[in-house]
């Protein structure tokens, strides 16, 4: 692929996981051949780098042997009609596969609370500018409160080498297997092997295997520090149905019966670390509302310009005036060779450039707002999770608000309500993997609560969703939050699981030509509001 544009190289970058500053870019379109320059670029910045920066792109040029030329703008060219890369073969089979999950009933409606809509008397854009706040919002700033635990920005630790495999389930396994120790008389695999046949046993393991056997029963093998033991369900039990709500690698806990030779485990029940179902969420001890959003797509030519303008609008009204924060739950940019055949979609086909528009459809929003954001899959940051917040260049661009800009899981206590955040790749597989009942595009809640039972928010390893091994697994819930916020899948979707509020949110994206070819009807232009004092839900529709 010829690296003739800004765009081309931006893509190729990120097809090897890395982000670029700007100027990389300049110096690398500028270089006699670019090609080689971004391949040794690539390998100066190492493996553990994010992004390439204009200091790697100029230790590799100056150490010749192709000098550059005059540098060109980054931000001025379009993009040629794309020609099929290796990651665009690779996330066709992703969209194939993708596409007969699909055929869904889309008539089922979802969530509990009822949907309002706006309809702004405005039609022309508000003024722009950071500091607006037109709002009737009265509240002293001085009471919000606003903090984020579980940041992994700037923390990352893996180089992807076996070891770091090793280590981030075992901190998974023992997290979890925590929640599960004061519930069973569990032993390690290791000892349960030599107890005598017909002992009573309980293990708790992740998810290593799952087999059907030729009679229909079920085998899943477990795993824990110490090895591996086979678990027989068999198929008349109560609670095999539930064998199909299991993922790799999810942490459980079985009790049963050893056989006589000890070889394996007769089940007699299965538990999950799970949400208490005494669970007490927490509440602000005022009236205020937070707004969840998330799968904004800026740069795509299916942006709801119009729907966000009345949703911008309509914070500006005495309507709104309780709304002190929104949360986006990532997406901010369409981004670029995220899917095959993006580009023939996109309004604007320079990343940078996209993170810049966003951040003028930010200035519609009052200034007095306080705006938190995670990362998603089109964002220019790595893809695989936990994906640490957007860097400095980005953070510039997007500075009109002050912005808190976290990692993708973070958890975010908003007046004292902890709301863990998640983009939401992994729901695809929980969709595509469980029973319809369990989990499915129109109601995507009900994944949600699949991944609360499982106390984690992306348990397979290996599919889908790409997971980088760092020291710990961040990915773990270790506590229960009040809200579960997602987006990802473009579905409006919200119900209580266990008293927590889980909200998937919609997007602002109207249905481009892969979702129209897939039969995806997406939920767009709609911003959920919460009130964080009864954790009560509304929907606002501007679209
Ligand atoms: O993804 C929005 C939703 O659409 C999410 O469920 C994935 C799915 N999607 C969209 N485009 C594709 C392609 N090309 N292949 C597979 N799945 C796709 P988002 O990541 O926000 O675009
Ligand atoms: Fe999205
Ligand atoms: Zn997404």
């Amino acid at each position: 692929m010829p690296l003739e544009t800004p765009t081309r190289i931006v893509r190729e970058l990120a097809r090897h996981g890395y982000n670029a500053e700007r100027e990389a870019v300049t110096l690398i379109a500028g270089a006699a051949d670019p090609e080689t320059t971004l391949a040794r670029a690539i390998e100066h910045a190492g493996a553990d780098a994010f992004r390439v920066t204009a200091a790697d792109v100029r230790a590799v040029l100056d150490s010749g042997p192709n000098a550059t030329d005059a540098p060109v703008s980054a931000s001025s060219t379009a993009a040629t009609p794309s020609d099929t890369t290796t990651a665009e073969a690779d996330a066709l089979s992703d969209s194939e596969s993708a596409s007969t999950d699909r055929s869904l009933d889309p008539s089922s409606s979802t969530g509990e609370t009822k949907a309002e809509t706006t309809t702004s008397s405005q039609s022309s854009p508000p003024e722009t500018g950071g500091s607006n706040s037109s709002s009737g919002r009265q509240s002293d700033p001085s009471l919000r409160s606003l903090s984020i635990t579980n940041d992994m920005t700037g923390q990352s630790t893996g180089t992807g080498e076996y070891g770091d495999f090793v280590k981030v389930f075992k901190d998974r396994y023992e997290k979890l297997s925590r929640q599960l120790r004061g519930r069973v008389n569990h032993r390690p695999a290791e000892a349960i092997q030599s107890m005598p046949g017909g002992s009573d046993a309980a293990m708790v393991g992740l998810v290593n295997d799952i087999r059907s056997t030729a009679s229909g029963h079920w085998l899943i093998e477990l795993e824990d520090t110490t090895g591996t033991f086979p678990c027989l369900v068999m198929k008349d039990r109560k609670f095999a149905s539930a064998v199909d709500e299991l993922l790799m690698d999810e942490c459980i806990a079985v009790e049963g019966t050893l056989a006589d030779d000890s070889g394996i485990m007769f089940v007699d029940s299965m538990h999950w670390p799970d949400v208490p179902r005494t669970h007490k969420p927490n509440t602000a001890d005022r009236h205020v509302q937070a707004a969840l959003i998330s799968d904004v797509h800026v740069g795509s030519q299916e942006f709801m310009a119009g729907a966000w303008h009345r949703f911008a609008d309509w914070l500006h009204t005495d309507a709104a005036e309780h709304v002190e924060y929104i949360l986006i739950a990532g997406d901010m940019v369409e981004g670029v060779g995220v899917y095959p055949n993006q580009d023939e979609e996109l309004d604007i086909v320079d990343i940078y450039d996209q993170y810049e528009q966003f951040s003028e459809y930010l200035k519609e929003v009052p200034g007095d707002i306080e705006i938190v954001m995670i990362p998603g899959n089109h964002d220019a940051v790595r893809l695989a999770e936990p994906q640490p917040g957007f860097d400095e260049e980005l953070r510039d661009i997007m500075s009109v608000h002050d912005a808190r800009i976290t990692s993708n899981p973070s958890t975010v206590t908003v007046e004292d309500v902890n709301v863990l955040m998640y983009h939401g790749v992994s729901l695809d597989e929980v969709i595509a993997e469980l029973p319809s009942e369990s989990a499915s595009y129109d109601e995507p809640h009900k994944a949600m609560y699949q991944l609360l039972k499982k106390r984690h928010v992306a348990p397979q390893y290996g599919g889908h969703t790409r997971l980088a091994p760092e020291e710990q697994d961040y990915l773990v819930m270790e506590e229960v939050p009040d809200i579960f916020h997602t987006g990802h899948v473009h579905k409006l979707g919200w119900g209580k699981y266990h008293n927590v509020l889980a909200v998937n949110s919609g997007c602002w994206q109207a249905q481009t030509d892969f979702q129209k070819s897939v039969n995806i009807d997406p939920d767009a232009g709609y911003a959920p509001i919460v009130d964080l004092d009864t954790l009560d839900m509304t929907v606002r529709k501007f679209s």
